[in-house]
């Protein structure tokens, strides 16, 4: 297979109007045997990620076993794994983000999620990305979301609001406290939303923009982690102006010029 991956007119369209799509066999299995071998030192601690780039988004843990963790967030694994950097899925998934939002698309940050079976508390509660990144006038945003495992309603599976993403960012607070408590952000429905779950196939992905309003949902599966590799794009110019403003998206980075602008997902 090629570095190229080919976005029908009619997923295109399908992401513009729902600012989310499902593109599939995006890598085929033994490219996922691949990401999933590395993905499993991560795992295993057998890649060192310092401090809190490797922590259990449920409750901030990070020196433990990853194993035992209900959601592993390894943030920035192109940075602690440097050969991974230009393998196949970052190869298609810019392929995929220059068709689907034009050119001058570059990699904004890379991050590892999965989650435990049988961990009903693994859940991401209802948010907007753009809650947590500055503005800037370039709103162009490609996540690229792949399938290490199939990813099921039972097993969390992103679950989105088509059309979100063509209205205002909605109100989002804390989940507990203030934001030194707790870093994630949440928002609430509105009585006509409606969810729709997206499960996909090992080796799938699904594309979401910034604005779509999306979660998912615990691991209640008994036996099947629900592992997820994502590459995020943003425009150059909005990458430079978060780099320039201090805005981060690694808990080891310095404070920028203007301060450290909490980017950060876990
Ligand atoms: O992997 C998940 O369940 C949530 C990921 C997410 O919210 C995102 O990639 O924006």
């Amino acid at each position: 297979m090629t570095d190229t991956y080919v976005v029908t007119e009619e997923a295109k369209e399908f992401f513009r109007v729902n600012g989310y799509v499902h593109l599939r066999g995006v890598l085929a299995t033994g490219e996922v045997d691949e990401v999933s071998q590395v993905y499993d030192r991560f795992m295993r601690r057998e890649i060192e990620v310092p401090g809190k780039d490797l922590n259990d988004m449920t409750t901030g843990e990070h020196n433990g076993d990853p194993s035992k963790y209900a959601v592993v967030n390894v943030m920035l694994p192109r940075r602690y794994f440097p050969e991974w950097q230009g393998n196949v899925f970052e190869q298609r998934a810019a392929s995929i983000a220059a068709q689907l939002c034009g050119e001058g698309m570059v990699i904004d940050f890379d991050q590892l999620l999965a989650k435990q079976p049988g961990r009903t508390d693994a859940v991401f509660e209802y948010h907007q990305d753009q809650a947590y990144w500055i503005d800037t006038g370039d709103r162009r945003t490609a996540t690229c979301w792949l399938a290490v495992d199939d990813s099921t309603i039972d097993n969390g599976c992103l679950q989105f609001l088509p059309g979100s993403h063509l209205h205002p960012i909605r109100p989002h607070r804390p989940l507990h406290g203030d934001r030194a408590e707790s870093h994630t952000l949440v928002t609430d429905l509105r009585p006509d939303d409606v969810m729709v779950p997206v499960p996909i196939s090992r080796g799938d992905i699904t594309v979401h923009n910034e604005g779509v309003l999306h979660f998912s949902g615990g691991n209640a599966s008994t036996d099947s982690w629900r592992r997820a590799y994502i590459v995020a794009f943003r425009s150059d110019d909005t990458v430079r102006q978060e780099r320039l403003a201090g805005f981060t998206h690694s808990h080891n980075d310095d404070i920028g010029v203007l301060g450290k602008v909490d980017g950060l997902r876990g």
